[in-house]
């Protein structure tokens, strides 16, 4: 076991954060209050080659590993958890899943310009009555000639409103439960697909999360990825990934607490003294910058993993509970010690604390993450 990073880890780290710090950080808190979306850095991204990150180069991609990527978005996230989630959702939730699984023609159709970044994708599994209980789709595809005709409504969907493609799981068999889930790539412009209601939010509010709506739509039968029912274990599968993504986009929100937490203990003076020199507030940024370590300790871990083809599913979903916990954990306190500014826009802190909470829900409740991990020790 080795705890260095590779020349090539640090260099992306190292230019995940000149990007955020100079593109990123002078905008994000105007782009969060404004909810507008980062058009201009998700194309610097793209350039960078940050938006395919794990594609082979042959496909468009920067032909990285997992861990390149963890440092990546967590980077990205300190700065700017709203381009953490679109980066994070396009990489693990999208380009992985075609570049697993996808035809050599619906590689070159969608993923290539996926992973280049000149195209933005989305990822469609949650529905009115299907978040947690993601098995219980109502959306369906019904094969009819050489096409699917899909309908059904999605929601929560982040990209949903700017994507070019969405990947969407939908039942083709209903008999068969989770085994009749199937996965369809959608093109932006098909006509019966159509872009419903923009979500308002609590936070990650320059990203966008939409409803979609699919009516009589009609895609060509090659737009399926695998084989018909394989959409559910394709989504599970897919999300074991996405999970690393959040745990990073979580672990960069926690490292923003606390950098914000020194920094203002050691300017804000109370009874005399700086308040970096009460115990009060050290045993705080010590507890924080643990639990930091900790939580990247399990994310590198699931990061490595899957670098080594092993098993992710219980690593990821110990890398996302922990770190999104530490990461409200860790935007509470630093409102706390920020006191009455903590809680007013002119400090970072308080979109902190609102861009945190999401990571204990998307791709994934705690409560979804414990089942995952309890069902793993308990199932043999
Ligand atoms: N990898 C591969 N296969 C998996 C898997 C994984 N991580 N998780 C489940 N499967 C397989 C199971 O092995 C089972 O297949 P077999 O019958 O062939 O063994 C099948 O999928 C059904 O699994 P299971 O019975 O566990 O399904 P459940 O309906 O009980 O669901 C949970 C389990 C709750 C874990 C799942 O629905 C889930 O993850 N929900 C949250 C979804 C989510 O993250 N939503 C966010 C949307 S994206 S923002």
């Amino acid at each position: 076991m080795t705890f260095d990073f590779t020349e090539t880890q640090l260099m992306i780290r190292d230019t995940a954060r000149k990007f955020a710090e100079e593109e990123l950080a002078p905008s994000a808190a105007e782009r969060d209050e404004k909810e507008e979306f980062p058009y201009a850095a998700v194309k610097k991204l793209g350039e960078l080659g940050f938006m395919g990150m794990m594609v082979p180069e042959q496909y468009g991609g920067a032909g990285l590993d997992t861990i390149s990527y963890l440092l990546a978005v967590e980077e990205i996230s300190r700065v700017d958890a709203s381009c953490g989630v679109i980066m994070s959702v396009n990489n693990s939730l999208v380009c992985f899943g075609i570049n697993e699984w996808g035809t050599e023609e619906q590689k070159q159709r969608f993923l290539v310009p996926l992973a280049a970044g000149k195209k933005l994708g989305a990822f469609a599994l949650s529905e009115p009555e299907a978040g947690s209980d993601a098995s219980n789709q109502r959306t369906t595809a019904v094969l009819d000639g050489d096409c699917y005709v899909l309908n059904g409504t999605k929601n929560f969907i982040t990209n949903g409103a700017n994507a070019d493609v969405i990947l969407v799981m939908a039942t083709t068999d209903k008999t068969k439960g989770p085994k009749g889930i199937s996965t369809f790539v959608v093109e932006k412009g098909t006509p019966g697909f159509s872009v419903a209601k923009k979500e308002k939010k609590l936070g990650i509010r320059s990203s966008d999360t939409v409803s979609v709506a699919f009516q009589d739509c009609k895609i060509p039968r090659g737009n399926r990825i695998g084989e018909e029912g394989f959409g559910f274990k394709f989504a599970m599968k897919t999300l074991d990934g996405g999970r690393i993504g959040i745990a990073a986009q979580a672990l960069g929100i926690a490292q923003a607490c606390l950098e914000a937490s020194i920094r203002y203990a050691k300017q804000r003076r109370a009874f005399g003294q700086y308040i970096a020199e009460f115990q009060a507030i050290q045993f705080k940024i010590a507890d924080m910058a643990t639990k930091i370590d900790a939580a990247q300790m399990l994310s590198l871990k699931a990061a490595a993993l899957k670098d080594a083809g092993k098993s992710i599913t219980s690593a990821a979903a110990m890398a996302k509970l922990f770190s999104s916990k530490i990461a409200v954990e860790a935007a509470l306190e630093a409102i706390q010690i920020h006191g009455g500014y903590g809680y007013i826009k002119e400090y970072p802190v308080e979109r902190y604390l609102r861009d945190a909470k999401i990571t204990e829900i998307y791709e994934g409740t705690s409560e979804v993450q414990r089942i995952v991990i309890s069902r793993s020790l308990l199932s043999n």
